[in-house]
């Protein structure tokens, strides 16, 4: 179990972050896990591993990437294991589905820097929020496709993520200015576009991303800014179609405030929500590894991996 826990404990600590990172992190540790399981029987194998995934599925809440990237690789295991009678080949077959399962996630990445680099043209200021390797991979294209970006990271509290965003864009020669994220009103009027990640998507169209996003949409959409998401297609919440919504984290107040201030101040009541949902009408386009969706094309995607179409 000591590669499980420490992985679990690692993704809820935030040391592996972000909601790509979060699913690779826990497929690969599954992985490793099987590898290192020693049963002689294949039923407590695979019984073992199903029970492995859903203790690394609640980890954190609200990325659907990670119960995405279980479901996918317990699923695809079973179904191919099902007749199986040795251990050592369901280990390989455990294994195979979870190396895919990052290949494929990593591709994704790049194909959609690919795809959302299209929508930005040359001499265009870009604004990001939080840290999205998705929303990075559209800015780093672009600018390796020789276009003229400029790029405002707002600094993305309580964690500062946008720390992150804009060191990684500086040390890859991007032209990055930093802001407060309550600054974002000030500078619009300079932006062309936002570019935003994505820890899960509603079948309808509605991004769940880092708490503030929606607030970065309300200020675009009032200064005619358009408003783009990146984000892979195994971001899509699947419980979405049926009504179901999905669980937003609310991490510790000491995200927020010193300890020493908190304690002088018991009576003030402090709130952390980690994340917030940003409805469709203030949504372009969500660029995903297979195209470029409206957020209303959402559903067909969504029918088109689940086999609904
Ligand atoms: P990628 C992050 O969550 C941010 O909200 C970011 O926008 C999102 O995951 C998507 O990131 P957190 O782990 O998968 O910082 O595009 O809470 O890297």
């Amino acid at each position: 179990m000591h590669i499980l826990n420490t992985t679990f404990e690692d993704i809820r600590l935030m040391k592996i972050r972000g909601a790509g990172r979060i699913a690779r992190a826990a497929v690969k540790a599954l992985g490793d896990y099987g590898t290192s399981l020693d049963v002689g029987v294949s039923s407590e194998f695979v019984a073992k591993i199903r029970e492995a995934g859903e203790y690394l599925k609640g980890a954190r809440p609200t990325a659907v990437s990670l119960p995405n990237a279980i479901n996918y690789v317990v699923l695809n295991f079973e179904k191919e294991a099902k007749d199986m009678e040795d251990v050592a080949s369901l280990k390989r077959v455990l294994k195979k589905y979870c190396e895919l399962f990052v290949e494929r996630s990593e591709s994704a990445v790049e194909k959609i820097g690919l795809i959302g680099a299209r929508l930005i043209q040359d001499g265009d200021t870009i604004l990001t929020h939080c840290n999205s390797e998705a929303a990075i991979s559209v800015i780093l294209t672009a600018h390796n496709q020789q276009k003229n970006i400029k790029v405002f990271c707002t600094e993305t509290r309580p964690k500062g993520q946008g720390y992150l965003t804009s060191s990684k864009l500086a040390k890859n020669g991007v032209d990055v200015t930093l802001i407060v994220d309550s600054a974002v009103n000030f500078f619009i009027k300079k932006v062309d576009q936002v570019v935003v990640g994505a820890d899960a998507i509603y079948v309808n169209g509605a991004v769940v991303n880092k708490v503030g996003t929606s607030q970065v949409a309300l200020v675009a959409n009032q200064a005619k800014c358009r408003f783009m998401v990146a984000a892979e297609s195994y971001k899509i919440a699947p419980n979405t179609f049926v009504g179901e919504s999905i669980p937003i984290e609310e991490r510790s107040p000491d995200e927020i405030a010193p300890k020493e201030w908190a304690q002088e101040n018991k009576e003030v009541k402090i709130r952390n929500p980690s994340f917030d949902i940003t409805p469709p009408k203030y949504i372009d386009s969500i660029i995903t590894e297979v195209g470029i969706f409206p957020p209303e094309g959402i559903i067909l995607l969504y029918k088109e991996t689940y086999g609904l179409g």
